[in-house]
């Protein structure tokens, strides 16, 4: 008798959400094909597989579109969902207050609970982007995330600067416990590009 062996790995779920505009995904795209496609505000969602370290689950993202008739949408998504990415245009400062409300509306979620998050500050190529400090305090993340690993990484889906990052960061919370991260953490931010709640927001 033979044995079958599967060759399948792992797949998890990443939900990626945020208003429309905010750059979702012009960056799915060109983190997957490393193109930059004329995107069309999205109706419905979009669903790539992205390849990781042999020791990770694959990433299977699904980009939702912002639209505010698209996001009462957002909710049906949420049930598998292992990792949460934010995308916000960290240029668009008129729009920084909607996006916060939207964030907490979808953190309130109790099938999200603990499910780990990360924001996608792009648009960082734009005059004018806030640091991750800035965006940090105004989306209330300290506040609003108590109990959930998160983080936020500056990025360019223009230029690709800090996708491959962000992707790395959420495969990486979704992996380690919740203690675990915050400690490593304190550690990295010594170095560059992250911005979490001790260090970043002392509220
Ligand atoms: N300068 C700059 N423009 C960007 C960047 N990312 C996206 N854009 C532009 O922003 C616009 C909206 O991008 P989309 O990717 O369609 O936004 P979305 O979040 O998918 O929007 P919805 O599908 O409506 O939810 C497009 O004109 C993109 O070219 C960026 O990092 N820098
Ligand atoms: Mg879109």
């Amino acid at each position: 008798m033979g044995v079958v062996i599967s060759r399948t790995r792992k797949q998890a779920q990443v939900l990626m959400l945020g208003l429309d505009d905010a750059g979702k995904t012009t960056l799915l795209y060109k983190l997957k094909y490393n193109e930059s496609v004329a995107t069309v505000p999205t109706v419905g969602f979009n669903v790539e597989t992205l390849d990781t370290d042999r020791s990770s689950p694959g990433l299977t993202v699904w980009d939702v579109g912002g639209q505010r008739k698209m996001r009462p949408h957002w909710k049906h998504h949420y049930a598998d969902t292992a990792g949460l990415m934010f995308v916000v245009d960290s240029s668009d400062l008129k729009r920084l207050d909607e996006a916060r409300k939207e964030l907490h509306r979808v953190l309130r979620y109790e099938t999200l609970r603990g499910v780990p998050l990360v924001v996608l500050s792009n648009k960082q190529d734009l005059p004018g982007a806030l640091s991750p400090q800035q965006l940090c305090r105004r989306l209330d993340l300290g506040r609003v995330c108590e109990g959930r690993a998160w983080f936020i990484q500056p990025c360019s889906a223009l230029t690709g600067a800090g996708l491959e990052e962000g992707f790395r960061r959420i495969v990486y919370l979704m992996k380690t416990p919740l203690k675990q991260t915050q400690e490593d953490i304190k550690v990295k931010m010594k170095s560059k590009s992250f911005g979490i709640r001790e260090l970043l927001c002392n509220r």
